[in-house]
Parts: structure tokens; C-alpha cells; sequence
């Protein structure tokens, strides 16, 4: 096994490890509370670390609760391709919506929230779903001199992998932690997202590889 050590052009983004996203949250994530101490084993060997948080505004577009007749987990089309509904989630200011308290969150430098427009989804750390408009994380970490991101967190087969797909589309190396990271796994989209992902170039990684 070939030792993978974290350089100065690193950056660990830590994807929405959020109360809600844990097992007893409102959009459980199976096994989520999991990747807790595995990250928190790794923050602190990274010079730069990014913390994102889905952070929506009551009555959320993403909601099933906002389409009548709707019911969590089923799939509309939308302007910008099928949306998945979700129950009711990281609202903002409620103990759902909050960092997940056993987060080690000092070695963190920035804290990107998303999913603020109240029409629009947002999984990715870089990109609103419609691909246009950014969270200002590219530039960031462009300005922090980053050109390889390590991505961990919740969940696998939607905020983790639209960052990862954002990350190659913006010229990022990008090496998903894969038992760092859980799933939701709905319709089958967690393998589909690791073939998405490795289509896209980023690689898989597991944390004991990082030295
Ligand atoms: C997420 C569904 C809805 C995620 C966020 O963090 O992967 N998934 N909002
Ligand atoms: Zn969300």
C-alpha cells in the first residue's frame, strides 16, 4: 500500500456532517455518525480543511413538503434534471442544520454554506445545481494555492459526489476518503455515483492510506 501524505497544496473538504444527516436526523444517513472519528483522525495532518454545511430556508424547493402530493425520496424533473425530494432538512438555525458536535471543527479554515436559494438544490461544495452559480469555494482554494482535494463526509452519492464530479470539472485532483464517506442509497445511487466518480477521474482512496 502506497502511503498518500498530505502537501501544502492539499485541501480536506468535510462534507455535512450535520445533526440531521446522523442517524435519529431528519435525512439519516445509514451508519453516518461513522465517519466521525475517522475524519477527525485526519483533519489535522491537512493545511487547509473546508467544512460545508446544507443550510436550507424553511420551505425549501428541495422538500417534498413544498409539492403537494409528493412524498420524500420521489424524483421530479426539473429545469436542471431530475430532483430527488427530501424530507424536510438542515434548516437553518435548527439543531438539525447544526455541525455535528462530535466534529473536530478547529483545524478548519472555511465554512461553506449552500442550498440558500430557496428555489434551487445545491449538493456540491462549488456549484449550485444548476452548474452556474458558485459558492466562492473554487477561488478560494485557488487563492489558498490547492490543487488536489482530499473529500469526506455526507452523503456519497449526492453532496460528496457533486463535490468530487465540481472538483475535476474545475481542474482539481480530486481522491474521494471512501470509508470516510456514507450514503443515502436511494434507486440505487450509490454505486452510481463511484462509477461517476471514477469516470470523472477521482480516485478512491481509504483513510489508512494517508499518512
Ligand atoms: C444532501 C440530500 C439533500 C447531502 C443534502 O448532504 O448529501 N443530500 N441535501
Ligand atoms: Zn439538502
Amino acid at each position: 500500500m502506497n502511503a498518500i501524505r498530505p502537501q501544502p497544496g492539499d485541501a480536506l473538504i468535510i462534507v455535512d456532517v450535520q445533526n440531521d444527516f446522523v442517524p435519529g436526523g431528519a435525512l439519516a444517513v445509514p451508519r453516518g455518525d461513522e465517519v466521525i472519528p475517522v475524519i477527525n483522525a485526519l483533519s489535522r495532518r491537512f493545511a487547509q480543511v473546508v467544512l460545508t454545511q446544507d443550510w436550507h430556508p424553511a420551505g425549501h424547493f428541495s422538500f417534498a413538503s413544498a409539492h403537494p402530493g409528493k412524498q420524500p425520496f420521489e424524483v421530479i424533473p426539473t429545469l436542471h434534471g431530475p430532483q430527488t425530494l427530501w424530507p424536510d432538512h438542515c434548516v437553518q438555525g435548527t439543531r438539525g442544520a447544526a455541525l455535528h458536535e462530535g466534529l473536530e471543527v478547529t483545524p478548519a479554515r472555511l465554512l461553506i454554506r449552500k442550498g440558500m436559494n430557496p428555489a434551487l438544490d445545491s449538493y456540491s461544495a462549488f456549484f449550485e445545481n444548476d452548474r452556474a452559480a458558485v459558492t466562492g469555494l473554487g477561488g478560494a482554494l485557488r487563492e489558498l494555492g490547492v490543487r488536489r482535494v482530499f473529500i469526506a463526509g455526507l452523503a456519497t452519492d449526492f453532496c460528496v459526489k457533486f463535490t468530487a464530479l465540481d472538483a475535476r470539472r474545475l481542474g482539481f485532483e480530486a481522491l474521494v476518503i471512501g470509508d470516510a464517506c456514507r450514503g443515502i442509497d436511494t434507486q440505487g445511487s450509490l454505486e452510481v455515483a463511484w462509477k461517476e466518480m471514477a469516470l470523472a477521474g477521482a480516485g478512491r482512496v481509504n483513510s489508512a492510506e494517508i499518512a
